[in-house]
């Protein structure tokens, strides 16, 4: 639920204004999201047209916003804060940001001035909330009611992890998890583990992930995790956990909450618990991303984004009826490496009538999208096409 006041954009319309984006009248620096809720400050950059403001702490990508480009612009990703952002003076000297390593044979601590001389690597990643489609399960589980847009593919610069881990002496014995905690100061009072953001993945993943400092080209922005964040390609959106201050090597699972009971995929009505799944693992995917509701007949530009989760997305399909019958759709654009997205575009020949369009993807590892997904407790991981589907009027 929002908790800003809920503003009507063509309320404070003016002039050259424009369709949205548009400031208010006597309230100088306030920027109206898509939806006509204010931009909360920190994130007063981001293009309003694109944005969709669940929470101060919960933005949306807009699902028509993702075009055919590939990478998603810094103004245009959604935002999922599990705590407030820190504020902004720890971005005024980047370079001088100090992370603590812990669990290898030569622990140290680096600033990132003293990473960006370790090694660098360049990977293009979706970053996707466990929570994206929550919207189209029908049990009204609580939370952000993403529908597409938590959900970007962006190019990440930093040092890979394996890098320091070798400089480091290597991982030391008995240590089956790599756990990363996050920056954000914990408000006075509450016991850390309830609300520190801290997550653990198995060991091996450090092979890919990266410590990032720099997004689509720019100097990770605050409110995506900058100085520095770390980035699992593959896996959900939480487990990239940034403003990072510790990487660790450990022998258990992080004890915060957000690891143990949070992010675990259960039954509905069921709590959480370290038994069940962790949102690890993004799985195959794709949507249509225009047109999503009227067209003129003739021909029509139809396209989408295709991901494989963690291995490479291999076919996209497309049906006009409903899924009655499909055909393979071309990607268009380079193939930006297996833990991208691709766009797909088809040109086709639309009576006039309305029409469902569904977009199926499979990826290297032979894993279809499948038709539906199966409830559950926090409505993660939802891939159906179906839900997915775009009804489209032709006139
Ligand atoms: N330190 C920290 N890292 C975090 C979070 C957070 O609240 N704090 N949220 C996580 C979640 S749930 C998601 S989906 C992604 C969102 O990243 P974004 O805001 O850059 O889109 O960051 C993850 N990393
Ligand atoms: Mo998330």
């Amino acid at each position: 639920m929002t908790q800003m006041p809920r503003l009507k954009r063509r309320h404070f319309l003016v002039g050259a204004a424009g369709a949205s984006g548009a400031a208010i009248v006597g309230l100088p620096n306030v920027t109206l999201a898509q939806d006509g809720t204010p931009l909360p400050d920190y994130v007063a950059w981001k293009n309003a047209d694109t944005m969709i403001v669940h929470s101060p702490e919960t933005l949306e990508t807009v699902r028509g916003a993702i075009g055919t480009s590939i990478v998603t612009p810094n103004d245009e990703v959604y935002i999922r804060n599990n705590l407030p952002a820190p504020d902004d003076s720890i971005v005024a000297d980047r370079d001088a940001w100090e992370v603590t390593f812990e669990g290898l044979a030569e622990p140290m601590s680096l600033t990132v001035g003293q990473l960006k001389t370790v090694g660098v690597e360049t990977i293009a990643t979706v970053l996707q909330c466990s929570g994206n489609g929550r919207k189209f399960f029908e049990h009204e589980a609580s939370g952000s009611q993403w529908e597409t847009g938590a959900a970007g593919c962006i190019i990440w610069s930093g040092v890979p992890v394996r890098d320091l881990v070798a400089m480091m002496g290597g991982v030391a014995e008995g240590m089956d998890w790599l756990t990363g905690t996050g920056g954000e100061e914990i408000p006075e009072g509450l016991p850390p583990e309830t609300v520190q953001v801290e997550r653990s993945v198995p060991v091996a993943m450090m092979e890919t992930a990266i410590l990032a400092w720099e997004m689509n080209g720019e100097p990770i922005p605050l409110a995506h995790g900058g100085p520095l964040r770390l980035v699992i390609p593959g896996y959900y959106g939480v487990n990239n956990v940034k403003y990072i201050k510790r990487l660790a090597f450990t022998a258990e699972e992080s004890p915060a909450s957000i690891q143990q009971t949070g992010y675990r995929l259960r039954p509905v009505g069921e709590k959480g618990a370290p038994s069940q799944p962790s949102m690890y693992e993004m799985s195959v995917k794709s949507w249509i991303t225009g047109p999503l509701m009227d067209a003129a007949t003739g021909k029509v530009q139809i396209h989408g984004v295709a991901m494989g989760g963690t291995s490479a997305v291999e076919t996209v399909e497309l049906s006009l009826d409903g899924g009655e019958t499909w055909a393979d759709a071309p990607f268009v654009g380079p193939d930006l490496g297996p833990y991208a997205w691709r766009p797909f575009v088809v040109i086709a020949d639309l009576e006039a009538g309305t029409h469902t369009l569904a977009s199926r993807a499979t990826n290297a590892n032979g894993d279809v999208q499948p038709e539906d997904f199966p409830p559950n407790e926090r409505a993660y991981g939802h891939n159906g096409w179906r839900a997915h589907a775009v009804d489209v009027t032709v006139a």
